[in-house]
């Protein structure tokens, strides 16, 4: 055994007894581990080149889950893979001149093998790589049969054409209304795409996320719940005359719209629609100026938390509409808030109840009619006041036949009136839309349609798949190559056997990510996107991730795994039993100014703090000049603030089990991390420390045949027993509920205890190690691996791995003495310890004799009460 602990030695020997003996091959139905399976998972990478700290974080919290778990007699399974497909290949390619394939894969490369250097318990036989045909056929299975069923359909929809480089832009790639490489200027463009009728699972998916998924952070199943944006409400109709240039009366002659307040439709002072409205349409083309405020209007956002925001902008179109109950005339406005995508893209404007219509009004001088009250509530004009929104505490007024009800009572009159005029009725509407899966890209998977001259568009046939993506081509910015790539685009038609032409689009990379965590389970499956190995390993016990994810990516898993469920594949509803979203890393900014306002951000290593006498940083300098750099705060790692530390660059300087301890120590996994070198430095320290502990007990250890338990035959070893047991107590239920920093502040009690307890007899000391390296095994494995076997734990017991976790023992627990109060009239004046289980008569001896309580005694005391294990009260 070397005296002083090496990280690199231990690190590869642990490693490679790992990979000899294949540790991590997860087999369904191992008779090994009696408790069943646990499948923890960690959200999938993209192969971005190599590991950054979040990475390491997440992989880390998982890795932690995994051995205990183990030990704790589950059959768990952590895979690993790659999000292959998307974008950053292409600009990489563009900027480097290599396939994106090439890029990619070698890429996969370099970070599975940074990934095998932190140690995690990987089971690499189940990789999957969304670029590979093996996996993205199943996309394309998945498309047919979904079309088939009518899941998947085709209506046109908004891109973004950038005419110069003659290509759709991904909003990202949208600056300031631009191109971001060309810089021109984006138009909007209608193509066809291809959508998933995520909305006729709306219900579902909300139904789950209020109350059936109780392993869930509230804050994701809120975000979600919002996402779906259940809104119940009336949908109706004003009745107009409008025509269009042909004389056909536009819609019917109805404009709908969509409200949550019926309540107040006798409020009504005008009504607005979305630019893109066929009533603003045909404004505008007689009205220049209105044309002119649409295309602007077209220009701005359409996000929704902007809409919120934004400033409330509108103009009339000249057209009026009529009052369904009333039959007064309401002016129509285009408004820059109506969102054509929502409801109707038209709304009835009620400026005293509605924050935006009343903003609106405001502005423009609208008629404000008060159509709500409530009790002690004054209502005025001038401002905006939350009340006037509130419908828990409405009464409607000056509503005539409505005046006096409540929300709900109001709602279901006007609904009924409405019903009967034939005008209009309840509605549900959801803020969720279908989900658009086509890309105009070409790193993605082929989208199996086919173009035929004469039969249109015709879907591959399901034994002709996979279509597979070319990976020779070199995007080069001016759309997607495969419009130019003839050994792709040429086929025959599958209906008329005619030369055709392949769909060049592909899918939306979150395709990629509804499913892969269920490949994992079947590897190898060539029959189906999966086997019977799946319905072993899901629903998944602990899915682990960042909270970016929180909505879309785990929207469309639930709706992927609710559509395979309808398909007959898999047999439960919902795919991630447990989530957790792990906190953002964390780092120190540095920067420096130059005239222009220009900031240059300076890398954390790169610089050195100056500490004031309490050890608070006073200045920074750069290590290259020794010149001032200011210091920024604390922010998320980012490449743009240059404030990220590179995981392999700290994994080379001090370990893999250092960078591991330190980022669980740092904080609970949910919450944000704040990187901190001297920290850093602190678990490497505690790590030379376990290890000389190690080596200077070896030989006693060995000597005592190495045991897991004792029963202490020492005072010194009693308390020790009693010491470790205490704090293993706590770590366990620690451990349990993922609060993997105060397991990591357990470890440090315990090596604590250990190292003053050089008294003890050997078998309580071993025993006392062996809970250590067990409790410490999960957050760092090679040291305690390496530390098991140089100690004989292995051969006695077989590898840590596999070693059963530590359990507490009642019997160390027990106190052979405890202290008791002593009070003097109910004055607390003193403590003594006394023998556990002793009798009435010493305990009040002891009490008597203690020398601080006889201060207050004079004579005999009148009477002397105790409160066994806890006090003596003596009355004088
Ligand atoms: C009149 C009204 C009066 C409204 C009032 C609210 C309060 P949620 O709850 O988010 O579903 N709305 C309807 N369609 C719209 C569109 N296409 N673009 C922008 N806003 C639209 O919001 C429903 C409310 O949003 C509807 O109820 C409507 O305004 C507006 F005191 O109708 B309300
Ligand atoms: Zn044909």
């Amino acid at each position: 055994m070397q005296d002083k602990y090496s990280p690199a030695d231990v690190e590869k020997a642990a490693q490679s007894h790992w990979k000899a003996i294949d540790a991590y091959k997860a087999v369904e139905h191992d008779p090994r581990f009696p408790k069943g399976k646990y499948y923890a998972c960690s959200m999938l990478p993209y192969p971005s080149g190599k590991l950054h700290m979040g990475h390491v974080r997440n992989y880390t919290i998982n890795d932690v889950m995994y051995r205990y778990l183990r030990m704790n007699g589950y059959n768990v399974l952590m895979p690993m893979g790659w999000d292959a497909f998307g974008m950053p290949a292409e600009n990489a390619a563009m900027a480097n001149n290599v396939p994106p394939a090439q890029w990619t894969y070698s890429n996969i490369a370099h970070m599975r093998e940074q990934m095998e250097s932190m140690g995690l318990a990987i089971d690499w036989s189940r990789e999957m790589t969304a670029c590979k045909p093996e996996y993205y056929k199943w996309n394309q299975w998945m498309f047919l049969k979904m079309l088939e069923k009518g899941i998947i359909y085709k209506k046109t929809g908004t891109v973004n054409w950038d005419p110069v480089d003659q290509t759709v832009l991904a909003n990202e790639q949208v600056v300031d209304g631009r191109g971001w490489r060309s810089g021109a200027l984006i138009e909007k463009r209608e193509i066809p795409m291809y959508y998933a009728r995520i909305t006729d699972y709306a219900d579902e998916l909300l139904a789950y996320v209020d109350d059936k998924l109780p392993g869930w952070p509230e804050r994701v199943r809120t975000m979600q719940t919002n996402w779906i944006g259940k809104s119940t409400g009336v949908r109706f109709a004003f009745p107009h005359q409008i025509k269009d240039a042909d004389g056909q009366l536009i819609q019917d002659g109805k404009m709908y719209v969509f409200t949550t307040r019926p309540d107040t439709i006798m409020g009504v002072t005008f009504a607005a629609v979305a630019a893109e409205h066929p009533l603003a349409i045909h404004a505008a083309r007689t009205n220049p100026a209105l044309a002119a405020f649409n295309a602007e209007c077209k220009l701005g956002s359409v996000i929704e938390a902007d809409m919120a925001t934004m400033e409330k902008k509108g103009m009339p179109t000249g057209l009026f509409v009529t009052h369904p109950l009333t039959g007064e005339q309401v002016e129509v406005w285009v408004g820059n808030y109506v969102l054509i995508t929502y409801g109707d893209g038209a709304v009835m404007g009620v400026p005293a109840h509605d924050e935006r219509d009343f903003a609106f009004a405001k502005k423009y001088d609208l008629p404000i009619k008060q159509v709500i009250t409530a009790e002690g509530k004054e209502f005025s004009t001038d401002g905006w006041q939350e009340w006037y929104g509130d419908k828990d505490i409405s009464i409607v007024t000056n509503s005539g036949k409505y005046d006096g009800l409540r929300y709900a009572e109001a709602v279901d009159a006007v609904a009924a009136d409405m019903e009967a005029k034939g005008l209009g009725e309840k509605k549900i509407t959801f803020r969720l839309r279908d989900w658009g899966i086509s890309r105009q890209r070409y790193w993605g998977t082929p989208i199996p349609m086919i173009h035929c001259g004469d039969c249109g568009v015709v879907p591959v046939p399901e034994k002709d798949l996979p279509v597979v993506l070319p990976e020779d081509c070199v995007p080069d910015g001016t759309g997607n190559p495969l419009n130019k790539y003839e050994a792709f685009l040429k086929c025959d038609c599958p209906q008329c056997g005619k030369p055709a032409r392949r769909e060049t689009d592909t899918m939306d990379t979150f395709v990629d990510s509804s499913w892969y965590y269920m490949r994992y389970t079947s590897p190898g499956a060539d029959k189906a996107m999966v086997d019977e190995r799946n319905d072993y390993w899901m629903p998944m016990d602990q899915y682990i991730g960042g909270i970016e994810h929180a909505v879309m990516h785990l929207l469309y898993a639930r709706f992927w795994t609710k559509i395979m469920r309808d398909f007959g594949l898999v047999k439960f509803d919902e795919p991630f039993t447990n989530l957790l979203t792990q906190g953002m890393v964390l780092n120190e900014t540095y920067y420096r100014e130059d005239a222009a306002g220009k900031k240059t951000w300076f890398n954390p290593a790169d610089v050195d703090l100056t500490l004031d006498d309490k050890g608070r940083p006073q200045g920074a300098v750069s290590k290259a000049d020794g010149q001032a750099v200011n210091i920024g705060g604390t922010e998320k790692m980012s490449k743009s603030k240059n404030n990220g530390i590179d995981p392999a660059a700290q994994i080379g300087e001090y370990g893999a089990d250092t960078a591991r301890l330190f980022t669980m120590f740092a904080s609970p996994p949910e919450q944000t991390l704040e990187w901190s070198g001297s920290g850093v430095e602190g678990a490497n320290r505690f790590l030379r420390r376990v290890w000389a502990f190690g080596y200077a007990q070896r030989e006693a250890i060995a000597a005592a045949g190495s045991p897991l338990t004792a029963a202490a035959s020492s005072d010194a070893g009693k308390t020790l027993r009693r010491e470790l047991h205490k704090v293993l107590q706590q770590a366990d239920y620690d451990i349990k509920r993922i609060q993997y920093n105060t397991v990591v502040s357990a470890c440090m009690k315990m090596l604590n205890t250990l190292e003053s307890a050089k008294d003890a007899d050997a078998a309580s000391l071993s025993e006392g190690y062996a809970i250590f390296l067990r409790l410490l095994n999960p957050v760092a494995p090679h040291i305690t691996h390496v530390l098991w076997e140089e100690l004989g734990y292995a051969k006695a017991h077989g590898d840590i791995l596999n070693a059963p976790w530590p359990q507490v023992d009642p019997a160390a627990l027990e106190q052979s003495e405890i202290e008791m109060m002593i009070q003097v009239n109910g004055k607390l004046r003193g403590s003594v310890v006394v023998a556990k289980g002793a009798d009435k008569a010493s305990i009040e001896a002891a009490a008597l004799a203690n020398e601080a309580v006889q201060k207050f005694i004079e004579g005999t005391p009148k009477k002397i009460i105790v409160v066994p294990g806890k006090l003596i009260n003596i009355v004088v």
